[in-house]
């Protein structure tokens, strides 16, 4: 398991390589160039810049999160091959500077959703990100749009770049009357169209989960339980065809059986990372999310690093979102206190059940 930490980059970020370095195991950064539209290519110069900082920091950068993958390939729209052809090139030059992985998702226009970006959690006056479907009642996507940039402290957050949600109500229309199934197909062009490239450059696919693990304000979304990703393996046979398993995205609904899931595909030589993170439940599509610690959520994290163990042990993780704790301020679910506890009882874990 080798432990990593996203990183924005030094324009963006309010934690410093530096900072990351002397978390005590840290291995190297999830990256991700943050000002790169969905759709455009990443260039050489741009890499290596990131890449650079990264190395002279003394970490590793051999995953890439995300390169977001456009609307119109996607929704499946003939402009869509340009785009993968811009996929294509992207995926060279990241392995041409040492990236293995990368991470991508399916979801059509949103990624990741939350009612509340810091919701006080009473016991121990932190705040962490929180989820209530009831709340949406009544809120259009638009409305969530407005809040969740309202509510972001000036960063900018990962899936909700503006550019991508500036033309939103055109965006959202296209995926009128679209079944889970016909985005299933727009998944399998795409992959046939990159999977070629990630052979020959040795570079892994991996599809994180929709986050929540259902879909919303009725768009269609194919990654959330263990039978989407059985489908999504089978739509094509290459080893570099992989989930990044997020254990709270899937966790947020109570009926996915992690470890299940990770042995699953970890056998199947099917997992090409991981993020980690609990989730506590407090309803039905009510949660959230956690400390790291098995008993502060409802995720049992010794089994799921049991299960990375048995069955991928040597696939990057991350400690995924922490808290806001000891008064810290920064990008909602990306400080440095909290991801950095995190990782270090990840990393106890592992060392326990390696040497047991
Ligand atoms: C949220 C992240 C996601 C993830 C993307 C991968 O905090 O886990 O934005 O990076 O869905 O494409």
């Amino acid at each position: 398991m080798k432990m990593t930490f996203r990183w924005f980059g030094s324009r963006s970020d309010s934690v410093t390589l530096q900072q990351i370095r002397q978390i005590p195991g840290m291995t190297g950064v999830m990256g991700f160039l943050d000002y790169k539209a969905a759709g455009e290519v990443w260039t050489e110069q741009e890499i290596a810049a990131y890449t650079g900082e990264v190395h002279a920091a003394g970490l590793a950068c051999e995953v890439i999160e995300s390169v977001n993958v456009h609307e119109d390939i996607k929704s499946g729209l003939p402009s869509r091959n340009e785009y993968i052809e811009n996929y294509r090139t992207t995926i060279r030059n990241l392995a041409r500077h040492g990236v293995e992985v990368i991470v991508y998702n399916f979801m059509p226009v949103f990624d990741w959703l939350r009612t509340d970006l810091a919701r006080l959690i009473p016991e121990d006056g932190s705040n962490s990100l929180y989820f209530n479907e009831k709340d949406l009642d009544g809120m259009g996507p638009l409305e969530i749009v407005r809040r969740t940039a309202e509510a972001s402290r000036g960063f900018s957050l990962p899936g909700w770049e503006p550019e991508r949600l500036a033309e939103l109500e055109a965006t959202l229309k296209r995926y009128e009357g679209m079944t889970a199934d016909q985005l299933r197909q727009n998944l399998r062009y795409f992959l046939e169209g990159i999977l070629p490239v990630c052979e020959e450059y040795g570079v892994t696919m991996a599809c994180h989960p929709d986050d929540p693990a259902w879909p919303i304000f009725g768009l269609p979304r194919i990654a959330h339980s263990q039978a989407d990703y059985e489908a999504l393996v089978a739509l094509h046979p290459s080893p570099r065809n992989t989930a990044c398993l997020c254990t709270g995205s899937l966790g947020s609904n109570p009926a996915n059986d992690i470890p299940a899931i990770i042995r699953r595909f970890g056998q199947m030589g099917r997992v090409g990372c991981m993020h980690i993170r609990n989730v506590k439940h407090l309803g039905y599509r009510h949660f959230r999310e956690a400390s790291h610690l098995s008993t502060d959520g409802d995720l049992d994290m010794y089994a799921i690093v049991k299960a990375v163990h048995d069955t991928c042990p040597h696939i990057h993780v991350r400690p995924d979102h922490g808290r806001m704790i000891w008064d810290e301020t920064g990008r909602p679910g990306y400080g440095l206190y909290d991801r950095a506890l995190g990782a270090t009882y990840l990393n106890g874990l592992w060392e326990a059940i390696s040497k047991s």
